[in-house]
């Protein structure tokens, strides 16, 4: 192939459409020039941007590789069949499904392969860090099932275990669910097996935010353990906006099934196609290294910004995430969202565990490392970050000064471009 064109033709969207263009341009503009510390965002390579903005979004392909139900598929087969190969060897599972559209359609056909409406489910609770899937009442898996809820311990902020395991007896419920959206440390996956087992209940681990971590060799894996591993490509893995499930293959057909016909109908082969990128890209030694990066990283940012007079939840993290408890500001962390938005920081308001605030108002904020390493940034600029955020959550309501933070944020993120500059 001396003629890589594969359809996407970025002088064709500037001619045809100079509107939406310039939202591309300005986007790229903000995600390169302001500090991204959103815990599950990052940057993709070109590579997998390329694959995702390709001929393969044109093509129906309901099925599997093999059996579908529209002709022309012999190309994207080989796409998916790429894909299929590689999620199992780099995770070592059994079975992998690359349909889901999202984490939260990947959830519903965890939850469609595995369980009748009315079941009980065991999940972690939103507020002490769990996610929509998990059972929130505003959410399908709230109004549906009857989802009983864990949390942390208030001594120390980690899973406690003991409750776990008390309420899988008291509720025998038919499947528990592990895995949190902002929960810094590591999770143990033995002991919930074993409390699965101990219940006969189904083991499904909704890994969205670390399987990057794992990916990358950095932190033990569930995918041994349990029945169902679901996840998004997008965070640390560092893949396409998509979802993905790993489970063993007893279990093979019931996901496949729930995925299509259950729940989707054709599924997007150019995020498919992006996926396998992705997953070749973590199977690399740069990729082992870069996610043990992202913990180094996210380890300094934690204690730079307890430092800083803040308070990192659980004392600190294990993994890509920290939440931060800023109440010795006296500022919220919608305030401080809003401040550091101003300030050319990007990261979210969140809930701390046992929150006085409401969820809408929080006194937490959550950072992560993801993006920042794939930038190449290392720990001596995690101390920088922590001192800009500090002062975007003291100073940002002032337009000026929130200027002047913005200006050295640009002047920091200019030694770490992510994507070539966009020529305007
Ligand atoms: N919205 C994602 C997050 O930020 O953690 C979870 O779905």
């Amino acid at each position: 192939m001396s003629h890589p064109f594969f359809g996407a033709d970025p002088d064709a969207l500037l001619a045809e459409d100079p509107e939406i263009a310039e939202v591309l341009f300005k986007e790229l503009n903000r995600q390169r020039t302001n500090l991204q510390l959103i815990a599950s965002e990052n940057f993709t390579s070109s590579a997998v941007l390329a694959a995702l903005g390709s001929t393969l979004s044109n093509k129906y392909a309901e099925g599997y590789p093999g059996k579908r139900y529209y002709g022309g598929c012999e190309e994207v087969d080989v796409a998916e069949e790429i894909g299929i190969a590689r999620a199992k060897a780099l995770f070592g599972a059994e079975h992998a499904n690359l349909q889901p559209h999202s984490g939260a359609s990947a959830n519903i056909a965890v939850y469609q392969a595995f369980t009748k409406p009315d079941d009980t489910v065991l999940a972690m609770s939103l507020a002490e860090g769990g996610h929509l899937t998990h059972g929130s009442k505003v959410n399908f898996s709230g109004k549906w099932f009857n989802v009983v809820s864990y949390g942390v311990r208030k001594e120390d902020e980690r899973i406690d275990y003991d409750e776990l395991e008390r309420l899988a007896h008291q509720h025998k419920p038919k499947m528990i669910c592990s895995g949190a959206t902002a929960y810094p440390s590591l999770i143990d996956f033995k002991r919930i097996r074993e409390i699965c087992d101990a219940v006969g209940a189904i083991m499904w681990v909704d890994a969205a935010h670390f399987i990057g971590l794992v990916a990358g060799k950095a932190i033990p894996s569930p995918v041994p353990y349990a029945d169902a591993v679901s996840f998004t490509t997008h965070k640390v893995l560092r893949g396409p906006r998509g979802g993905m499930i790993l489970c063993k293959a007893e279990h093979a057909a019931a996901i496949d099934k729930s995925v299509f016909p259950g729940m989707q109908g054709g599924p997007i082969m150019s995020a498919v196609a992006a996926k396998a990128v992705a997953l070749k890209e973590c199977a690399t030694p740069e990729f082992h290294s870069y996610a043990k990066q992202v913990i180094i990283n996210c380890v300094e940012l934690a204690k730079a910004m307890e430092r800083e007079g803040m308070r990192a939840v659980s004392g600190g993290t294990e993994t890509h995430l920290a939440l931060i408890d800023i109440r010795s500001t006296g500022v919220n962390g919608k305030v401080a969202d809003e401040r550091c938005g101003r300030s050319g920081i990007t990261l979210n308001k969140n809930a701390i565990p046992f929150d006085p605030e409401k969820p809408s108002v929080t006194s937490g904020i959550r950072v992560g490392t993801a993006a920042t390493t794939t930038q190449g940034m290392g720990a001596s600029e995690m101390g920088q970050i922590a001192s800009l955020i500090a002062r975007a959550i003291r100073d940002g309501e002032d337009e000026a000064k929130a200027k002047e933070i913005q200006a050295d944020v640009h002047a920091l993120t200019a030694k770490f471009p992510v994507y070539p500059a966009p020529s305007a």
